[in-house]
């Protein structure tokens, strides 16, 4: 189902044109009222007068996570406070967090890209929306919550944890789509299946995962234990939310709302663009926000853009899976990792539950050592030394062909893995405290 014909299934040219024509807008903004936007613009030689189409965009500033802190809380604001209506925040893992204030305008909009979102998936007014995304800063829980009520849906506010009640309300107001992070999807799942109730009496169709990455192993692990089927939605706090991206029924990239976010790609050193169909880091300029407009926003996270027409109708662009972060690209002994590949193998392995943690240390000859603990299933799990041997073998090997580098490999008891309700930590790298 699609919910704006007219700005989803726009034709390319049109998309362009109305890109340049916001864009121009947003720069205008922000070079009268935002002081460090203009001194960065002044910098580079450049006024409004420079932007004349979306192709113009190259010639502006990027804009960084650092300096939304430096400008902490709200210099870069580009309205009068009186018009803020709403406030979230990212929490970085040192110091401050990053703030973003929302006008009235911006809700709007979020509501809008918010309801594209779950009309993609299939899920409308008939249907019933179990919220459990974290509310509070974190833009998961409100935005989610805010899109259902938009197009009608029945949403169940009930945010993240308290696992046995979120089965017990699954089950009595017959929820119908679940929205949370993948990996507390995982977590409900199992505990589900413990659960004194059968999947037969849930009503659960449809599953909205986000927030952090995930792979097609997980989405199939997901899919078989819950039964459902398990949509990829995008977003991010300086942005917008969730919404920025959505898949839709044909499940072949991630369609990216560009009405209101424009895409780049870049490549994460030189910051110069790639062309379509390169992997590098994802840039947003948001062409319609009051509020705190960000102009070529580096987000870090790694993909690339797919341009063709997608066979469910709509034009606009779509982005592969999240490869994963910049920052979450372990070089370890000088090889390349990304936990998405372990992430990938793991779920190939019948034997193992898709529960791992990595963790990366170095010793005191300065050598990385690198080590992948993962649950073995309970039916796999057995105290025959000969067994748990073969098959520790045969998994080493397969990372080992994948990464390109042999980690230390634990196999460890079902359920010993922490479990996790918001974004999932799978990577411990005690490196950076020494
Ligand atoms: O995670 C917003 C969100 C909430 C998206 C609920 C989807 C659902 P932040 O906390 O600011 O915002 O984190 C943004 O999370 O830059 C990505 O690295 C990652 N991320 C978000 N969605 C996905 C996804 C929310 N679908 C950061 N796949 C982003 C992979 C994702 N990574």
């Amino acid at each position: 189902m699609i919910w704006n014909e007219n700005a989803e299934c726009m034709s390319r040219d049109k998309m362009r044109e109305l890109q340049g024509i916001r864009l121009k807008r947003t720069v205008e903004k922000v070079y009268q009222n935002c002081v460090p936007y203009r001194q960065q613009m002044t910098e580079k030689g450049i006024t409004p007068n420079d932007i004349k189409s979306i192709e113009d965009i190259a010639k502006l500033p990027f804009t960084s996570k650092k300096d939304l802190r430096d400008n902490y809380p709200f210099g870069l604001l580009c309205c009068q406070m009186s018009n803020v209506v709403r406030i979230h925040a990212s929490s970085g893992t040192t110091g401050k967090p990053i703030v973003v204030g929302y006008t009235r305008n911006d809700l709007n909009i979020w509501n809008e890209v918010g309801a594209r979102c779950f009309s993609a998936y299939g899920i409308n007014r008939n249907d019933t929306v179990q919220v459990s995304y974290g509310y509070g800063l974190f833009t998961g829980g409100l935005g989610a919550h805010s899109a259902v009520e938009t197009f009608g849906g029945t949403v169940i506010p009930i945010s993240s944890g308290n696992t046995e009640k979120q089965i017990m309300l699954m089950h009595d107001l017959k929820t119908t789509a679940l929205a949370c992070t993948p990996s507390y999807a995982l977590y409900l799942a199992e505990a589900l299946e413990q659960s004194p109730y059968n999947r037969k009496e849930f009503k659960l169709k449809t599953g909205v995962f986000g927030a952090e990455p995930w792979t097609e192993g997980m989405r199939k692990e997901l899919e078989d234990k819950l039964q459902i089927k398990a949509y990829d939605i995008y977003g991010l706090t300086e942005i917008i939310g969730p919404g920025v991206g959505h898949e839709c029924r044909c499940q072949n990239g991630t369609h990216i709302c560009e009405d209101h976010f424009y895409p780049e790609i870049v490549d994460p050193e030189t910051g110069n663009p790639l062309p379509e169909g390169q992997t590098g880091e994802l840039v947003f300029s948001t062409i319609t926000k009051s509020g705190m407009p960000l102009l070529r926003f580096r987000t870090r996270d790694l993909t690339k853009l797919n341009y063709k027409k997608c066979d469910c109708g709509r034009t606009s662009v779509r982005m592969e899976k999240i490869l994963g972060r910049c920052d979450d690209m372990l070089i370890i002994r000088g090889v390349n990792v990304f936990p998405s590949q372990i992430e990938t193998v793991i779920c190939e392995i019948p034997e193992l539950e898709p529960h791992y943690l990595i963790t990366v240390d170095r010793e005191t000859n300065n050598l990385d050592t690198f080590e992948v603990k993962v649950e073995v299933k309970e039916n796999h799990y057995c105290d025959e030394m000969g067994k748990m041997l073969e098959l520790k073998k045969h998994i080493a090997h397969k990372l080992q062909n994948v990464l390109g580098i042999l980690p230390n490999l634990k196999l460890v008891e079902p359920k010993s893995i922490q479990r996790s309700q918001g974004k999932a930590k799978r990577v411990v790298d005690n490196r950076k405290l020494k």
